[in-house]
């Protein structure tokens, strides 16, 4: 059986694709365990500096498994999907946030309820021209989870969550670009080409200035300025520490490109 995500690392990239293309990559187990196990891998790995997130096939992520995430359990466990966030979804999020190396989450096909929220807990969203996005939840009697009450009144405004979570339009990648949503919309035939470069771009910048970027960003969502001015100060002191400051400096003094190494110390 093909793995349900593929791994792979090129330049300091760790490629994560969602592999279950007949399913459009829909979230069972498998992946959940492919992800957690990719995750873990990121993480321990200090040569491992961004992360590219992707779909196998034409579809980036159908969201959970319709067909098997509801099999195999008993009638009361069947109706407690709040386990399953639990268990599954919520720490994928709570993970993808608090990692100190950038994420790109590559949207090269359908993005449909948590696997268009999976999309947002990314760093960078990028799509593929084709691609389209829809809070699928509604239509099944769900609400948004994964994130999406909390990342899509933040990226797009409030009037626009409200009508994507109760409408559960589809949208298309030109729109989510005018909503937002996505960064950058490249043409299909050059997407994986693309999104790959702009993640090895990642993975030669400073990577714990990119770190302690995610811990402010994330901090911004909900502090007020005179404790988001405070959080930056500290982050910042560390950052002096840094010997990509040091090389930053000196590089524009020499005026040359900078090499990055991403080491703490
Ligand atoms: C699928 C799926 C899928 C299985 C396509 N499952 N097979 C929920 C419950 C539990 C706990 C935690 O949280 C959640 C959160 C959620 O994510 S709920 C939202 C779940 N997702 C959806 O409701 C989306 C369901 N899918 C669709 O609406 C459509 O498939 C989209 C709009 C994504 C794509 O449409 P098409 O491009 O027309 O493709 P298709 O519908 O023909 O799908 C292709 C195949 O993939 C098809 O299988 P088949 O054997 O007929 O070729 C689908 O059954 C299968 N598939 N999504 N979520």
């Amino acid at each position: 059986m093909a793995e349900a995500v593929l791994f792979e690392v090129k330049d300091d990239v760790a490629i994560v694709t969602l592999n279950r293309p007949e399913r459009l990559n829909a979230l069972n187990e498998d992946i959940h365990a492919g992800l957690r196990a990719a995750f873990e891998r990121i993480e321990g790995d200090e040569g491992i500096r961004a992360v590219l997130l992707t779909g196998a096939g034409r579809g980036f992520c159908a969201g959970a498994d319709l067909m098997q995430s509801l099999a195999g359990a008993s009638a009361a466990e069947k109706r407690d999907l709040g386990a399953s966030l639990e268990k599954d979804y919520n720490p994928l999020v709570r993970r993808m946030r608090a990692l100190p190396k950038p994420i790109v989450a590559a949207v090269n096909g359908v993005a449909a309820g948590a696997g268009m929220n999976l999309a947002l807990a990314g760093d960078i969203i990028i799509a593929a021209k084709s691609a389209n996005f829809t809070q699928a939840f509604v239509r099944i009697g769900l609400i948004p989870d994964a994130g999406g009450t909390y990342f899509l009144p933040r990226l797009i405004g409030e009037a626009r969550a409200r009508a994507l979570a109760m409408l559960g339009e589809t949208i298309t990648a030109e729109q989510a670009l005018e909503f937002g949503l996505v960064y950058r919309l490249f043409d299909d035939a050059v997407f994986q080409e693309e999104a790959l470069k702009m993640a090895i771009g990642l993975a030669q910048k400073p990577t714990q200035a990119l770190a302690a970027m995610k811990t402010a960003l994330n901090g911004s969502a909900d502090n007020g300025l005179d404790a988001q001015l405070d959080l930056e100060r500290d982050l910042q002191r560390k950052m002096g520490y840094t010997p990509d400051f040091v090389e930053g400096v000196k590089a524009f003094v020499e005026k040359r490109p900078a090499r990055f190494t991403g080491r703490a110390g």
